[in-house]
């Protein structure tokens, strides 16, 4: 009989095992509401899972899709590279899914397998970081862009009064939302009241935690007399607190850019980062969701002008490019951050 069990107890896992080999290790975080109109099935594709930040964005897609009676899933890479992104955007098109919401690594690279399921019908909204105009119907951008890399340079004048060496620690190379926010934030530092703070050197992340840590610490150590960094990536803002304070440059070192108020409340209050920028992830990823079902549904097709509910967000409208705004974004300080949460 024991003998029996354990015959049966090996199988099981052999068995467990094969399915989890079969998955790839592809991972595809949970779906959200699982009833719902067949039609609104949207799937989520991110730079990469397990960052808290499209996490945030996740929950407020469910929130929209039970609003809609809607279904939502969020599958994707745990590397962020746009070649880790292509197999996910192939796999929900033979899937045949209503549409596919995706923050690209790379606004080219994932282009042909877009276009790929837009002929087959299903449709495309980029969110946060977008891809070629023409590999989407329609990009949901979480603010203006140029509001958002000229906030990001005007806060690190402050903080260092408008002088000194500083750096940029970015995410992916070929990021499309960090790489616009970037060439604001040059043109921003060429105007007459930066003339004494030089950008020296601009490194890459990743949105990876570990490479961000290492690549602060390897800014710090090339560049001594560094005065500030500017992160424009929640995963890089964190780590790069985490690397300042590790060598004991904490307020000697100024850190701002785009990061969550949870990651980064305690640093606010010490002072290495006394202020950041974002928007609210979960509002994003809701006008995101229903921006891809006002695009199922046919009330949009995509074109600049049309306008369709979103909503507790209200009407929203399709500007030039067909891009939708969510809005200005929040800045945060210790006199604001414990309003926040998340
Ligand atoms: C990271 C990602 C994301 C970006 C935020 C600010 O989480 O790079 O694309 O919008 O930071």
């Amino acid at each position: 009989m024991k003998t029996l069990l354990r015959t049966l107890l090996s199988a099981l896992s052999v068995a467990m095992l094969l399915v989890l080999a079969a998955c790839g290790g592809s991972s595809s975080s949970g779906s959200g509401s699982s009833s719902g109109s067949a039609s609104l099935n949207i799937a989520f594709l991110p730079k990469a899972i397990n960052n808290p930040y499209f996490d945030t964005a996740a929950n407020g897609a469910k929130q929209a899709a039970s609003e809609l009676k809607g279904q939502f899933k969020q599958v994707g890479p745990t590397e962020n590279s746009a070649a880790a992104q292509v197999p996910f955007i192939n796999t929900l098109t033979e899937q045949h899914v209503s549409a596919i919401v995706v923050s690209a690594n790379d606004p080219n690279a994932l282009a042909p397998a877009l276009k790929r399921a837009m002929q087959q019908g299903i449709k495309v909204v980029s969110y946060d970081s977008d891809v070629a105009s023409d590999a989407r119907q329609v990009f949901v951008n979480q603010a203006n862009s140029e509001d958002i890399g000229r906030i990001e340079v005007q806060i690190l004048g402050k903080l260092i009064n408008y002088s000194g060496d500083i750096a940029i620690l970015s995410a992916a190379s070929t990021a499309t939302n960090q790489n616009t926010w970037i060439g604001y934030m040059k043109d921003e530092l060429s105007k007459p009241q930066y003339k004494n703070m030089h950008l020296v050197k601009i490194a890459y992340g990743n949105d990876d935690d570990q490479k961000s840590f290492q690549e602060t610490l390897g800014l710090l150590q090339a560049y001594p007399n560094l005065k500030g960094i500017i992160s424009p990536t929640t995963v890089g803002l964190a780590a790069a607190a985490r690397a300042i304070e590790s060598v004991g440059k904490g307020g000697k070192v100024m850190l701002t850019g785009l990061g969550t108020p949870n990651l980064m409340r305690k640093y606010v209050k010490d002072g290495t980062c006394p202020e950041f920028a974002l928007w609210n992830p979960a509002d994003l990823g809701y006008l995101a969701y229903y921006t891809a079902a006002a695009l199922v549904e046919g009330k949009i097709t995509g074109k600049p002008g049309e306008s369709f509910s979103a909503g507790k967000l209200g009407t929203k409208t399709i500007g030039p490019n067909n891009v939708v705004l969510l809005g200005p974004p929040t800045v945060f300080n210790k006199d604001n951050i414990d309003q926040f949460n998340f």
